[in-house]
Order: structure tokens, then sequence, then C-alpha cells
């Protein structure tokens, strides 16, 4: 996987048309094999795909493992940066399909169920639950405003599962007057501190679904952990996404995530298990190279 151009996949991340956490760090991991393959510095390929979307730790262990990885071992550098990469991207692909297994069993027959944004592992997880014979239903937010809800309902429809696209701001109305069991999220980043970092709008719904006692679960492979910061970096995008013409006199803020505390967190399920969101700092990224 590591030929093709670097510059491509870095603006195939940075204008997300790669996108999602996992994504983006199996993405990354593959274009430190390409800086590789085309002499390039990795500490300036390193850098450069760190900037590409700051938010996601993902991003950041994967790079961070294969440069360490590059650092040391036999053969040529090429060599060991495409095995590592290959081997990120099979650890995660592991990772990813022991949370689906873990986290099947949260969705059940005849309950409502409440998601935010684009997450392989929520969607997969409801795709699994219902290839396993269960009933459900799925109400999907819009995602304002790059609308990766879309995307999800696709997915979901696709599949035979029954669901309903709302807006972001129909999530409360949603929780409180539909009987939604369950919210699940996917992450971008869960910090020491067991905080959540995930698209624009989750923090909100996990505020309402707190509030009226809906469990809040997280789904997030154990390399989407940040080993140390509990500060995250929120991403900021173009005004152009949420206002294509420019109003006269308006300005636009677009920060595309924002940061649930771990007390609207009911459980965080990795690989490993479900656990509480104050247990995170167990459980950082921690792959040796
Ligand atoms: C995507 C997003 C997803 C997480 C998890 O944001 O917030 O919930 O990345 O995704 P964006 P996955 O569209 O800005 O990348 O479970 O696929 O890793």
């Amino acid at each position: 996987m590591a030929n093709g151009d670097f510059d491509a996949t870095v603006e195939g991340i940075r204008t997300m048309r790669i996108r999602g956490a996992a994504a983006i760090a199996n993405a990354a991991a593959d274009a430190m094999a390409q800086a590789a393959v085309e002499g390039r510095k990795l500490e300036d390929a390193r850098r450069t795909l760190l900037a590409t979307r700051p938010s996601a730790v993902s991003l950041a262990n994967a790079v961070n493992y294969v440069f360490e990885c590059s650092e040391s071992g036999e053969g040529p550098v090429a060599d060991r940066v495409r095995r590592s990469a290959e081997d990120f991207k099979e650890y995660s692909a592991k990772a990813r399909e022991g949370v689906i297994a873990n986290a099947r069993s949260l969705v059940v027959d005849y309950r409502r169920y409440l998601t935010h944004c684009n997450s392989t592992a929520v969607v997969n997880t409801f795709r699994e639950a219902h290839r396993s014979g269960r009933r459900f239903e799925v109400y999907a937010t819009e995602t304002r405003p790059w609308g990766q809800g879309h995307l999800t309902v696709s997915s979901l429809a696709e599949a035979g599962i029954d669901v309903t696209l709302i807006v972001d701001s129909a999530a409360g109305y949603i929780l409180s007057s539909e009987d939604v069991s369950a919210v699940l999220f996917g992450a971008d980043t869960v910090t020491v501190n067991g905080s959540l970092v995930n698209k624009i709008g989750t923090s909100g719904i996990a505020a309402a679904a707190h509030s009226l006692e809906i469990p809040v679960y997280v789904l997030a492979e154990t390399f989407k952990f940040a080993p140390t910061s509990i500060r995250p970096t929120i991403e900021e995008r173009p005004p152009e996404e949420v206002l294509p013409e420019p109003i006269h006199g308006v300005r636009v803020k677009n920060p595309v995530f924002d940061v649930t505390p771990p007390e609207h967190i009911t459980g965080i399920v990795t690989e490993n298990g479900m656990i509480a969101p104050n247990l995170a700092r167990e459980v950082s990224f921690r792959k040796e190279a």
C-alpha cells in the first residue's frame, strides 16, 4: 500500500475525502510509507500529517508509531516504514472488530438509538446487530456543516435498518420524546481523564441524554486514546463549509469537534471490553514499536 503519492494522501485527509478517525489513522500510516518511498524526510512528513486533522489522536498515534519503528531495525528504512504501516493497519482492523464484537450487545430488539456524525465503529455495530437478527430503530443527525449523517443513514438503510434522519437541533427533542434507549458515538480522541473529543454537537447531545438518564456509549479502539493530553486541540475548518456565499459583515466560526466530559459518558467500549471513563488513563495507546 506504500505506492502512491504522499502529497495526494495528505490532501485527501485535509479535504476530508478520507475522513473518520480510524480511516485517517490508516491513511496517515500509508502516507508515512509513501514519504519513505519518495525519499522525504520522515520528520517533515510526520509534522505535515499531524497538522492535517489536529483533533484526532488516532492519526498522531499511527504516525508516531510508524516513525518510531523506522528509527531502528533491519533493512532499508523504506521497508521498515512500510512494514510498520502494515502492522499498524492490521492492528487497527483487529481493534475495530473487537470494538464491534464488544458493542453489539448494547443494541437489543425493539429499542431506539441515536447517533451523531459518521463513525465506522458505530455504523458497523448497528449493521452487525442487524445481521445477527436484532430489529431496532436508529435516529441519526444530519451533522452540519459537512453532512456526515447522510453517509450514516445511507449505510444503515442499505443494510435494511430502520433509520430516521433528523436535523442536529432536533436531537434533544427526539431524545425526550421518542423513548430513545441509548446514544452511541464514535471517537476522535479519548483524553486521559476520560473526556471524549468527537464531532461538534456531541457534547450537547450527551448533556441532554445525561439529564434524561439515557446512557451514552462511546466506541473507541485503543489507538484513539491520548497518551498524555487532557487539552485536545479543536480543529477549526474554513468558513465556506458553513456559508458557501459570504454575507457582508458576518464572521463565521467553524469548530468541528467538541469535548464531552466523562460525567456525561456511561461507558467506553474498546477492543478489550467496556470501561468507565475514569479508567481511560489505564488504556492509553501503548503499542510497542
Ligand atoms: C468523524 C467523527 C467520528 C469519529 C469516529 O469526524 O467525528 O465520530 O472520527 O469515526 P470527521 P470512526 O468526519 O470530521 O472526520 O469510528 O470511523 O473511526
